[in-house]
């Protein structure tokens, strides 16, 4: 297993739509086992591959608070089934966009198929934290950052601020 490094914005990357994957196999194991080690050491709930600059759609995440076991998710092709259509805002952050928090409006409850990580398709209903984040995830995999759901005076404010982070660093 290995860290990787996190993309963050401008990369031109993180606005690539991800691929479909084909099979799940000891590859794609070990790219979800790198972005789960990536995403623990950040730390953060949730990662996309592209936020690795790998254009697959596989997502992980672990919704696990302090000191609560951990509880790793890998999501491989997700598909959103349903989605209601009560919405609620959710202050987000994304680590491709550090040290940026925003409201975001989305659908409170989604249903979600997926592979796992043995390839097993999944589907099941998410709420709350989970169906958040999920959607979070999901949008990257079309290339979709939480700051293009906001005004384009605070998206660009918040590429800025983070450019100068950067720079600082
Ligand atoms: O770690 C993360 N926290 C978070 C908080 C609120 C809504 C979404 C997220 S996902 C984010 C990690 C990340 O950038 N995933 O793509
Ligand atoms: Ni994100």
């Amino acid at each position: 297993m290995a860290i990787r490094e996190i993309l963050v914005v401008p990369s031109p990357v993180l606005k690539q739509v991800s691929e479909t994957v084909r099979v799940v196999d000891d590859d794609l194991r070990a790219l979800m086992d790198d972005m789960l080690e990536t995403m623990y050491a950040a730390p953060g709930i949730g990662l996309a591959a592209i936020q690795v600059g790998v254009a697959k759609r596989v997502i992980v995440m672990d919704l696990a608070r302090d000191g609560e076991e951990a509880q790793p998710r890998f999501f491989v092709n997700p598909e959103i089934l349903w989605a209601s259509e009560e919405t609620a805002p959710y202050e987000e952050g994304c680590l491709s966009v550090p040290e940026i928090y925003d409201e975001v409006e989305r659908p409170l409850q989604v249903k979600l198929k997926s592979l796992n990580y043995q390839g097993e398709e999944i589907v099941e209903d998410a709420e709350g934290l989970f169906a958040v984040c999920i959607q979070h995830e999901m949008d990257h995999l079309d290339g979709v950052l939480f700051i293009d759901h906001l005004s384009r005076l605070k998206r660009e404010q918040a590429i800025k601020k983070v450019k100068k982070l950067v720079k600082a660093a």
